[in-house]
């Protein structure tokens, strides 16, 4: 037995503790992750969520069929690598659920889309807008969002209560 990477590990992981206990997302708890659901309705079920920087952000697709999550600038229209994601459909509760989980380590806000159920449409320049895409069902509006990636506990404790669950019951569907 090598004693000395244990010491070593305990050290390292007393360190890693005392890091957590004086970031902000230890006084809030936000090192938990945060779930993004998705269901037959075609939309985001939390649209806008607030994390902490490099706190996963899990979307979980409780629907039959596949969505994507990709990752886009308004301002440009350009995707944004950091965000691409195509969490296949999930059989129904039961099931194993499909998830994809991002982690962004900059504070900042990061606008996704489903470019299955929505389009980025020009709005000025190279400025563009999600919106619904034409002959898909579902909610009305775009499938879109946004992660606020933040340090400011009071906006990452404003998110929707579903946000703290991974499967919602009765969620299932389409
Ligand atoms: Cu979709």
């Amino acid at each position: 037995m090598h004693k000395a990477p244990l010491v070593l590990f305990a050290a390292f992981l007393s360190l890693a503790l005392a890091g957590c206990a004086s970031s902000p997302a230890a006084t809030t708890g936000a090192t938990a992750p945060i779930y993004i659901h998705m269901n037959g309705g075609n939309e985001f079920l939390e649209p806008t969520v607030a994390v902490a920087p490099g706190e996963p952000v899990v979307f979980v697709n409780e629907d039959t069929e596949p969505h994507t999550v990709l990752g886009y600038h308004p301002t440009t229209g350009k995707l944004n690598p950091l965000i691409n994601g195509d969490p296949a459909g999930t059989p129904g509760a039961g099931h194993p659920v499909a998830t994809y989980t991002v982690k962004l380590a900059k504070p900042g806000i990061y606008a996704y889309y489903c470019s299955v159920h929505a389009v980025l449409a020009k709005t000025y320049g190279t400025a563009v807008q999600p919106a619904h895409r034409p002959g898909v069902h579902g909610y009305p509006g775009a499938m879109a969002g946004e992660i606020i990636v933040t340090t400011d506990p009071k906006l990452i404790a404003q998110n929707p209560a579903t946000s703290a669950k991974k499967v919602l019951a009765g969620y299932f569907g389409g």
